[in-house]
């Protein structure tokens, strides 16, 4: 595979409704994608950082600043066989997995279609169909939230996770776990408390939840191994795992219980798959994270989804749930019991709405190979 152009752009993306995570408040997302023409086919990729550095390091500007400066000019004209030998191209680039993961995932679906298979089976994918939770942002009241919960379930999804933060949590969960005693219901903090919370965090203990989202800094695995001797609830990781060797930290510290994977905050599909590895090695759960991604993350989500140690809910959800119109036809839709059908067509298995996405362009920069490239790498 000759990689031949790299089309980086960026959308404006307003979210339906804010989504309010410990750290903030998003509704404007500023989603970088990017398409890499390799051989006569096309494949797309989502930077999935946010705005600002206020779930990891990552921002738009920081991945656009490192795919331009860096990763697009040293790839540019290259030659691999398969899109699993990116990340050692790239590994001298320290950090922005999120930046390098967008690359990488394009050449995933550019891969696939040449060779004809849907990207979950190029994965080692073994689901037709995956499950579905969802991630519900922080509420004004605990009524507020109870009847967001009620919808959500009526729609079919099978988990149901708060996000959490000091001052909105137990009288949040009591409600909720009080109206429905049977549901798989679980929290996330984002990193919004400290080792000295312990006390209170244990409380949560009573409400049988499935599991606690990264409650302690983001990058700090020994503090949740202290915090999971002193409560039962198991303690799930989004933001310390980046990689196959965090993995291997965490468990062995037994910081964890259950890991969160999200294609971006480990660095693309490559590092994805040894994190789910590692997991399954250990007899760890893992599950899909999510980061309010437009149709083209969400494909490449489910792809994912689709290995066998993904036993979990992810939190992949319905199109709609985000954005009035997204850029991939049909969009993701989810069934009356909370799945999503796999497409079996080449590739990501949607169609990308080319039209609607340059509609949506506030910024793009291309690269292509000049015939002394070519010439180079033949
Ligand atoms: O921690 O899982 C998270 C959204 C933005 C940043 C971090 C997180 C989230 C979510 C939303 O929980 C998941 C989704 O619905 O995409
Ligand atoms: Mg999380």
């Amino acid at each position: 595979m000759k990689i031949e152009k790299i089309t980086l752009r960026e959308l404006r993306m307003r979210l339906k409704t804010p989504f309010e995570t410990s750290f903030g408040v998003t509704q404007e997302r500023r989603i970088l994608l990017v398409e890499m023409a390799v051989d006569g086919v096309s494949g797309w990729g989502e930077i999935t950082s946010m705005e600002s550095p206020l779930f990891n390091s990552e921002t738009t500007d920081t991945a656009w600043h490192v795919i331009s400066d860096y990763v697009a000019p040293m790839l540019i004209g290259k030659q691999v066989q398969t899109a699993s030998e990116l990340p050692a191209l790239l590994t001298g680039f320290r950090g922005h997995e999120m930046a390098k993961a967008g690359v990488e995932n394009a050449l995933w679906d550019a891969e696939a279609q040449q060779k004809g298979v849907p990207l979950h089976i190029l994965l080692g994918g073994t689901r037709q169909e995956i499950s579905c939770g969802v991630s519900l942002g922080i509420r004004e009241t605990p009524e507020r939230l109870v009847s967001k919960v009620k919808e959500e379930l009526d729609s079919g999804y099978q988990r149901i996770k708060l996000k959490i933060k000091p001052g909105k949590d137990i009288e949040f969960v009591a409600a909720v776990r009080e109206q429905f005693p049977g549901i798989l219901l679980s929290v996330d903090a984002n990193s919004a408390y400290e080792l000295k919370d312990v006390s209170h965090l244990e409380k949560l203990d009573e409400f049988q939840l499935l599991m606690m989202e990264q409650p302690l800094q983001w990058d700090e695995i020994r503090g949740h191994a202290k915090l999971q001797a002193q409560i039962r609830t198991p303690i799930c990781l989004d933001e310390c795992i980046t990689n196959a060797r965090h993995a291997e930290t965490a468990i062995e510290l037994d910081a964890c219980r259950i890991i969160n994977i999200k294609l971006g905050r480990v660095g693309g599909h490559t590092s994805a798959r040894q994190v789910h590895d590692v997991c399954r090695k250990h007899g760890i759960p893992v599950w899909c994270g999510g980061m309010l991604e437009s149709g083209i993350g969400r494909a490449h989500n489910i792809a994912m989804s689709t290995q066998p140690g993904f036993t979990l809910p992810g939190d992949v959800s319905a199109s709609q749930r985000y954005w009035h119109e997204d850029v991939i036809e049909p969009e993701v839709e989810v069934s009356r019991k909370g799945t999503i059908r796999v497409p079996q067509t080449p590739g990501l298995g949607f169609a990308v709405k080319r039209d609607f996405i340059e509609s949506l362009t506030s910024r793009s920069r291309h690269w292509t190979a000049t015939p002394s490239m070519v010439n180079a790498t033949s």
